[in-house]
């Protein structure tokens, strides 16, 4: 079957749809164990186990409107939460699982959040203290979810939630035979608020992008139908599902909604992806580049049969036409390159295009209406095939963040168009091909920093001055994250002016409750930060100076 045939405004109409077609059809399955058969459920057990999910959070008193930030790994509890959260018109608050206490909090800022669903695992520290120091903080969080998403063997879908104490949800009621036992006071509207979702950003700190029930399943069902989903597809989620890209690219949200099969890896290991495909006869997944790069590796030696695999998407940062190129040969699949954005706007290359559009282009837009503008620093259009921003205005592209009019001014036009911050040029046929960007966010191998974030960060150090932080070229990540300080008395200043060392400064912004990725991954000491006529510091300059300093062909800082 089609994703076409089931057009419809609403993912968890689809999703309910498949439910009562097929209830026996598996919908998930949760890896499981090294050398176990992974946890498999059908449509009809996800649909009941949403339902009773959105009964239990309905109890607790979660309604309608409710912002719910949700930090969960790739596990059944993420995909229950977030049918059962669309199914009862609450709104998911997306964090990834590497996030920290700086950018949760974040997070409860932007949303005003009433709810926090957690892992009980630790990420390598503390969700315990984090959960604890949110509480504190942020006094509008009633209500912590607490799951352990490590739990071995086979899980109760109805006890999968516990509250921060450790105690179940309040009891569902009755269940009805085979179905449903929750029923919304009114189904989603196509233009309410779904999903809120973190942008990278284009300036400052990152915003929250409002994401409608009309808009994503437009989203996920025309992704669905681009990359040929339906019955017979199985997707592997190895990058987190929090990410646009994993979620409704088509990702989960678009395999569910056609009837085909989740399969969900905890991470991107190409050992345990590998095995996973094989023994799940996998057809569709995801990757970033620097994840290509790994999986190429290892599949010149593995030896599993990964021959039931037809597409690999790959997307989030810029694929090199010589990695685009080994995809077909080494992996025996068909690349479709995705350049994206949350904000909106997607870009595939399609299965029938050339094989030179494929490897050399990221794409042409989702939409036939999709509007695209390629423009100067003046925003002038450009002719056809000159380099310039990327402007966008779309059906599922939104027309400003969430509650930040002031933002809004400098990242949409007036009339509505989003300007992207990406360098691109648009080739005779309508695809568009990345060639660089002006905004100040760092692509770390797919994960996006946002320069000024961490900037200020850095700037609360007793021994900083001044610091910027800029992407430099690395063969693996294709960029990494280098600081540049000018040492000197910093906020609370110290009789101790050593300039600062980067395992101190490390050591501080993860003190500071910032994500590991974004911890800068080399330090320059410098005696001042290049500026522009207005007094801004000259990133394009420091990038140069620096990369400079960095002799060519030098093993990358760890
Ligand atoms: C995806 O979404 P975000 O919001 O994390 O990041 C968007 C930005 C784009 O503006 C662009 O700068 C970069 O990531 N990007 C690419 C790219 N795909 C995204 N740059 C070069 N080549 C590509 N193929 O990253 C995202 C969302 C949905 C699907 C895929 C990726």
């Amino acid at each position: 079957m089609n994703a076409m045939e089931f057009r419809t405004d609403s993912i968890d109409a689809a999703l309910r749809g498949h439910a009562r077609r097929h209830p026996l059809r598996p919908a998930l399955i949760a890896s499981g164990q090294p050398g176990r058969p992974g946890q498999r459920i059908t449509y009809q057990q996800l649909d009941t186990a949403a339902d009773r999910l959105a009964d239990r959070l309905d109890r607790l008193g979660l309604g309608p409107g409710d912002r719910i930030v949700v930090q969960l790994p790739n596990s059944l509890e993420f995909i229950l939460l977030i049918v059962g959260l669309l199914r009862m018109r609450a709104i998911a608050v997306l964090a990834l699982p590497g996030h920290r206490k700086s950018e949760i909090d974040h997070l409860f800022r932007l949303s005003g959040a009433v709810g926090y669903a957690v892992s009980r695992q630790p990420y390598g520290s503390d969700s315990g203290a984090l959960t604890d120091a949110v509480r504190a903080s942020h006094p509008t969080l009633r209500h912590v979810l607490t799951a352990d998403t490590d739990r071995a063997g086979d899980r109760d879908l109805d006890d999968l939630f516990r509250t921060l104490d450790g105690a179940p949800l309040p009891g569902a009621g009755p269940q009805r035979a085979g179905g449903s036992s929750y029923r919304p006071s009114a189904p989603a509207a196509p233009s309410d608020l779904a999903l809120l979702l973190l942008s990278g950003g284009t300036t400052g700190t990152p915003k929250l992008i409002p994401r409608t029930h009309g808009d994503y399943a437009y989203n996920v069902l025309a992704s669905a139908e681009v990359c040929g989903l339906g019955q017979d597809s199985v997707y592997l989620a190895a990058l987190p599902a929090a990410h646009n890209f994993t979620l409704g690219c088509p990702g989960v949200l678009g395999t569910l909604a056609t009837g085909g099969t989740v399969v969900l890896a905890a991470d991107a290991d190409p050992g345990r992806a590998f095995r996973l495909i094989e023994r799940e006869r996998v057809t569709t997944t995801a990757l970033t580049p620097p994840l290509l790069k790994l999986w190429l590796a290892e599949a010149a030696w593995s030896g599993h049969d990964l021959s039931s695999l037809r597409t690999l998407q790959v997307g989030g940062a810029r694929l090199s036409r010589a990695d685009a190129a080994r995809v077909g040969p080494e992996l025996g699949c068909r690349l479709q390159q995705v350049f994206g954005m949350a904000e909106g706007l997607l870009c595939f290359t399609r299965d029938d295009d050339p094989d030179d559009l494929v490897l050399s282009t990221q794409g042409r837009p989702l939409s036939a209406a999709d509007e695209i503008r390629v423009v100067d620093d003046e925003e002038r259009d450009l002719p056809l095939g000159a380099v310039g921003q990327l402007l966008t205005r779309g059906p599922y592209t939104v027309r400003g963040y969430y509650g930040a009019p002031e933002q809004n001014a400098g990242a949409f036009t007036a009339d509505g168009w989003f300007r992207t911050g990406d360098l691109v040029r648009a080739t005779r046929t309508g695809h568009l091909v990345v060639e660089g960007r002006i905004k100040d966010v760092v692509n770390r191998g797919g994960e996006k920093i946002p320069a000024a974030e961490v900037e200020d960060h850095l700037a609360a150090h007793p021994r900083v001055a001044h610091a910027a932080l800029v992407g430099i070229p690395d063969p693996l990540l294709g960029e990494r994250t280098c600081a540049c300080v000018v040492p000197g008395a910093g906020p609370d200043s110290a009789p101790d002016l050593r300039p600062p060392t980067l395992a101190e400064l490390a050591g501080f912004l993860r003190e500071r409750g910032l994500a590991a990725y974004k911890v800068p991954d080399r330090l320059e000491i410098v005696d001042e930060l290049p500026r522009t006529g207005a007094g801004k510091v000259d990133k394009r300059r420091l990038g140069a100076e620096i990369a400079a300093r960095i002799p060519a062909g030098a093993a990358p800082a760890p």
